[in-house]
């Protein structure tokens, strides 16, 4: 109840803020965009990180205010690039399942965009399987709806929970990011790398884009590069980064 009550008041207090973690083009080597992560700058206790708190904000229902901070943040800062000269940055957001139960996504994404001047085609929003297949019917709706903004979608932790592949086809999504679970043993682990060039070859048959998440080798780098895998994110390139520290990083490397 605490942490409920202190989380409240963050949200009040602007403690909450994104840190952004880099993706590169495995085709091109060029900087791809970036995916948001929440952090948060709790006074006395330092900078925390979401699996201490994001449970929380599931449990207690805060997620849905919480994340319409987060579009309408995410939408302040791609603008705030683009006006200062950094350029143009694609930044993934992470949608919290009840996030995308029960609030109106396409209002809430229309709105920021709107607010911020946006240009929709930076914005992409990443959903979990069990999000997605909890009301796959009500889903289809709604990703039309978004995709109709403009903005992108990709099916996060690709993998680990259940997605029908009859949906899959049908679901109008961009892009799936495969899990770091198949991605840490790669290279030693044949069963992982198995299903890693499996969700690669779907992905592409489907006409989907395939980022693999957790990169920290440049062994694990080479091996997705070989497999046609087409944007990396991870450790290997750069850990997520306060937004000016990003900035400085793309305006040094292109
Ligand atoms: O860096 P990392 O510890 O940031 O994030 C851990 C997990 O917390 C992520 O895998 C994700 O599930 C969740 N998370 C991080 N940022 C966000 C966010 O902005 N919104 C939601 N809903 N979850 C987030
Ligand atoms: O949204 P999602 O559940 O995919 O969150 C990604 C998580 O993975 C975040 O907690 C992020 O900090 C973390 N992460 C990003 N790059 C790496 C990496 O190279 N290795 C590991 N172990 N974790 C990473
Ligand atoms: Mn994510
Ligand atoms: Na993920």
């Amino acid at each position: 109840l605490d942490m409920e009550l202190a989380l409240r008041r963050a949200l009040d207090n602007n403690e909450l803020v994104l840190h952004y973690q880099p993706k590169v083009n495995l085709h091109t080597g060029l900087f791809a965009g970036v995916e948001s992560l929440l952090r948060w700058q709790r006074p006395g206790f330092g900078l925390v990180y979401p699996a201490e708190f994001v449970p929380v904000l599931e449990d207690t229902g805060l997620v849905v205010r919480v994340g319409a901070w987060i579009i309408d943040a995410a939408c302040k800062q791609i603008s705030a690039w683009l006006n200062d000269g950094t350029g143009p940055v694609r930044v993934a957001v992470n949608v919290a399942s009840r996030q995308f139960a029960e609030g109106d996504l396409a209002l809430l994404v229309r709105e920021a965009l709107m607010r911020h001047k946006t240009p929709p085609e930076l914005l992409e929003l990443e959903l979990t399987e069990t999000a997605l297949m909890s009301n796959a019917e009500r889903t289809i709706t709604v990703l039309q709806h978004l995709k109709a903004l403009g903005i992108k979608v990709a099916i996060d932790d690709f993998g680990t929970g259940y997605s029908s592949l009859a949906y899959l086809q049908r679901f109008p999504i961009d892009k799936l990011k495969i899990d770091i679970a198949f991605v840490r043993d790669i290279t030693t682990n044949p069963n992982d790398a198995a299903i890693a060039l499996a969700i690669i070859s779907m992905a592409h048959s489907l006409k989907l884009q395939v980022i693999a998440e957790g990169v920290e080798t440049r062994a694990q780098l080479e091996y997705l590069r070989r497999s046609r895998c087409d944007e990396i994110q991870g450790y290997f390139y750069s850990k997520p980064l306060p937004p000016d520290e990003l900035g400085q990083l793309v305006q040094s490397g292109r």
